[in-house]
């Protein structure tokens, strides 16, 4: 009785050291694989998706953007503190937010996620476009304002000005970069690791510079024209919740979508105007900022 008890008792340390030890092991790879998605690598992750092969059935989503409610008159702005852009712009207007009749242009539409057969997106590697994004410095503006990348595509950063500009890349999941480019610069090119609706970019030079990039792990979006169309093309049958993102709101617009074989899907959404957010940009603070030279901050964030 006596021996058995303690023959019990051994056992059951022996059976809580184990225990401990098993917890402190997984403990230990919790923090590999912490520190890995702090180092941005994904590529164990991307290894494990199915390439997506196109079966001949794609569809697409096209339609356009409407606005309802007064439409607000274009803010003037000045730039007469840079005689470069001042001479190029002789009416200025700001592109926060640009209507024509009702319909809203730079809206960036595309798809958050979804089924393709009974298969989730997520679970698919698109290959990136071989053919680089362009996002150019034209005129003291960007072109174009909103602008879409797969990642892992080649991004290309012209200045076809003849005055310096800056490109500070405001991304929160991707590296932030602000970056000078002068007049006549090389291309600064870069390539997105990480799905990011949307990163907002500015001009350290020139407050009223701004863009918008969407960085998506496939091509399925769209920005609206001048007409508030847009066209995603290429998209496997299925169900999918497509967002229509501007940025004078804080929330996108979803919707769900389902494409057919085939199928050519018109969808519509609509932005109200009373509820646009706030003004941010008045014209009482589009004035020079002066030059600012941000040091990259270690490129890689360890967390986020
Ligand atoms: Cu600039």
């Amino acid at each position: 009785m006596h021996s058995k008890r303690a023959r019990f008792l051994v056992a059951l340390f022996a059976a809580l050291c184990l225990l401990a030890f098993a917890v402190a092991c997984s403990r230990g790879n919790d923090d590999e694989e912490d520190a890995a998605d702090g180092g941005g690598d994904d590529s164990a992750e991307v290894a494990n998706l199915t390439p997506y092969k196109p079966t001949g059935q794609e569809g697409s989503i096209a339609g356009t953007i409407n606005f309802t409610g007064a439409v607000p008159a274009p803010k003037d702005i000045s730039m007469g503190a840079d005689p470069v852009c001042a001479s190029t712009n002789p009416d200025p207007h700001a592109e926060d937010i640009v209507v024509n009749g009702d319909k809203l242009a730079n809206v960036f539409v595309y798809i958050k996620d979804g089924k393709a057969g009974d298969k989730n997106i997520s679970g698919y590697k698109f290959d990136p476009p071989a053919e680089p994004a362009t996002l150019d410095q034209h005129g003291c503006h960007y072109v174009p304002h909103v602008l879409g990348v797969q990642v892992n595509q080649t991004l290309n950063i012209v200045n076809s000005d003849q005055t310096p500009h800056n490109i500070n890349f405001d991304a929160k999941l991707n590296d932030k970069f602000n970056q000078g480019q002068g007049p006549g610069a090389a291309p600064i090119t870069k390539q997105l690791k990480r799905p990011e609706t949307v990163v907002p970019v500015k001009c350290n030079q020139h407050p009223w510079m701004r863009a918008y990039v969407g960085v998506l792990p496939h091509s399925f979006y769209s920005v609206t024209d001048k007409d508030g169309h847009f066209e995603i093309k290429g998209v496997p049958p299925g169900t999918y919740t497509v967002v229509a993102w501007h940025e004078k709101y804080t929330q996108g617009i979803t919707q769900t979508v389902t494409v057919g074989a085939g199928e050519k899907k018109e969808a519509t959404f609509s932005f109200a105007g009373d509820q646009m957010k706030a003004e941010s940009v008045e014209g009482g603070a589009l004035q020079l900022m002066p030059a600012l030279e941000v040091p990259m901050l270690g490129g890689h964030a360890g967390h986020h």
